[in-house]
């Protein structure tokens, strides 16, 4: 079949739209039709070409909804007409990783996912029969994709699209990091570097499990006010901070963060979010991903006095067992999406999402296919 795509061609290059080849569904895999699809950052990341795993020609995007068009052989636990979120972290429930109950970071499908191919190690995607690669195993840049059985979350058929998408990455990092990664505890001081489309989430997370202060930290003043609706505290631009920002907010947080997270991507923020956490006892959690060659560093000392260091994927979330339960909590108003979709583009203007992004406009842009 062919499918309305935007195809990228090389690291920087604006993205191209495409009638491209799709083969259907081999065994254990779906053929989904992408009703919406959310832009992160990390697309952008790879866009660039900053991503060491980067592989062109391909097509991008992870954050979607959409529903269940074809199954592929052996395929037992979704349907035809069932609705689901792609899931670039898989849950095969059956591997090492899955069954340690320790880590969500499955393994099952993660070698062949990083080399843009689907499980069997080729790809469904052709144009002019040359191989596209998919990205994140999701492609959600894409009207009809093809995704393993394992990396699609099924969810209730009440939530609209342009919303849930979100929840294949934004949300669940964000709040994941909070409630799985760091587990904050109600009355905590918690410090967010960057208010974007994942710490925005950060600060929701942190309000819904009782955090005292919620401290965000931007260098886009026009993040404040959302930040405050969404449950941020207090505010710090590091640009009107005079003198060393880590003692700042060591100061304003009464001896240091009990948990910070780095939202943004910069190991030169991973190191501040990490020093100005409380001596004892402060958890940084690094969201952000940065660009290939580049490195964190700190002075032993910092863990030596007891400060940690953690990381997370998709905020440590179970996405078939977890995701579900995310697209609950917002039908149900316990978290605000539809504030932080400041814009949505038709898939012919997505590169447009990428400026918008740049220029600190909006949040999220959500593509809607027609
Ligand atoms: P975004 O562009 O929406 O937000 C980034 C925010 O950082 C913006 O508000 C920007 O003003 C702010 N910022 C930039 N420089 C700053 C500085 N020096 N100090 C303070 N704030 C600064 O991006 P996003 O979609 O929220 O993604 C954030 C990061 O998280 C990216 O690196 C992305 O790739 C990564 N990410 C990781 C995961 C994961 O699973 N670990 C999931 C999604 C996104
Ligand atoms: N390819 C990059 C890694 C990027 C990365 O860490 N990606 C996150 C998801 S970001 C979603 O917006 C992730 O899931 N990591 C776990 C994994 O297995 O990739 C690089 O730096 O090589
Ligand atoms: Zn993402």
């Amino acid at each position: 079949m062919k499918t309305r795509a935007a195809v990228g061609y090389g690291a920087g290059k604006p993205l191209v739209i495409e009638q491209v080849d799709l083969e259907g569904p081999k065994a254990g895999e779906v053929l989904v039709q992408m009703k919406a699809t959310g832009v992160c950052h990390t697309d952008e990341f790879t866009r660039s070409g900053a991503d060491p795993e980067g592989l062109f020609p391909v097509i991008f995007g992870h954050e979607g909804a959409g529903i269940v068009v074809e199954l592929g052989p052996g395929v037992t636990t979704l349907a035809v007409g069932d609705h689901v979120i792609p899931l670039y972290t898989p849950e095969c429930r059956t591997c090492k990783s899955c069954l340690s109950r320790k880590t969500n970071l499955c393994t099952a499908i993660r070698a062949t996912q990083g080399k843009g191919l689907m499980p069997d190690g080729t790809s469904r995607f052709s144009l002019g029969g040359t191989k596209v690669h998919h990205y994140m195993g999701c492609s959600t840049f894409s009207e009809f994709s093809v995704v393993p059985e394992i990396a699609l979350a099924k969810v209730r058929k009440d939530a609209p699209f342009d919303k849930i998408c979100y929840i294949g990455c934004g949300v669940t990092t964000g709040v994941g990091a909070v409630i799985n990664t760091a587990k904050v505890e109600a009355g905590a001081n918690v410090v967010v570097f960057g208010l974007g489309g994942i710490g925005l989430n950060v600060v929701q997370g942190a309000r819904m499990v009782g955090a005292n202060m919620i401290v965000g930290v931007d260098v886009n003043p026009a993040r404040e006010a959302l930040a405050r609706q969404l449950g941020m505290t207090h505010f710090v631009n590091p640009k009107d901070v005079k003198g060393d920002l880590v003692a700042h907010l060591v100061e304003l947080t009464g001896g240091g963060a009990d948990y910070s997270f780095e939202c943004v991507g910069s190991v030169e923020l991973m190191r501040q979010a990490l020093e100005c956490c409380h001596r004892g006892w402060g958890v940084s959690v690094i969201i952000g991903v940065a660009g290939a060659g580049q490195e964190i560093a700190t002075r032993p000392f910092q863990l030596v006095t007891g400060r940690v260091w953690k990381g997370t994927a998709f905020g440590g979330a179970r996405g078939r067992t977890d995701v579900p339960k995310i697209v609950d909590w917002y039908m149900d108003g316990k978290l605000d999406i539809d504030s932080l979709i400041t814009h949505k583009l038709p898939l012919e203007r997505i590169n447009e999402s990428f400026d918008l992004m740049h220029s600190g406009e909006s949040i999220r842009t959500v593509v809607e296919f027609g």
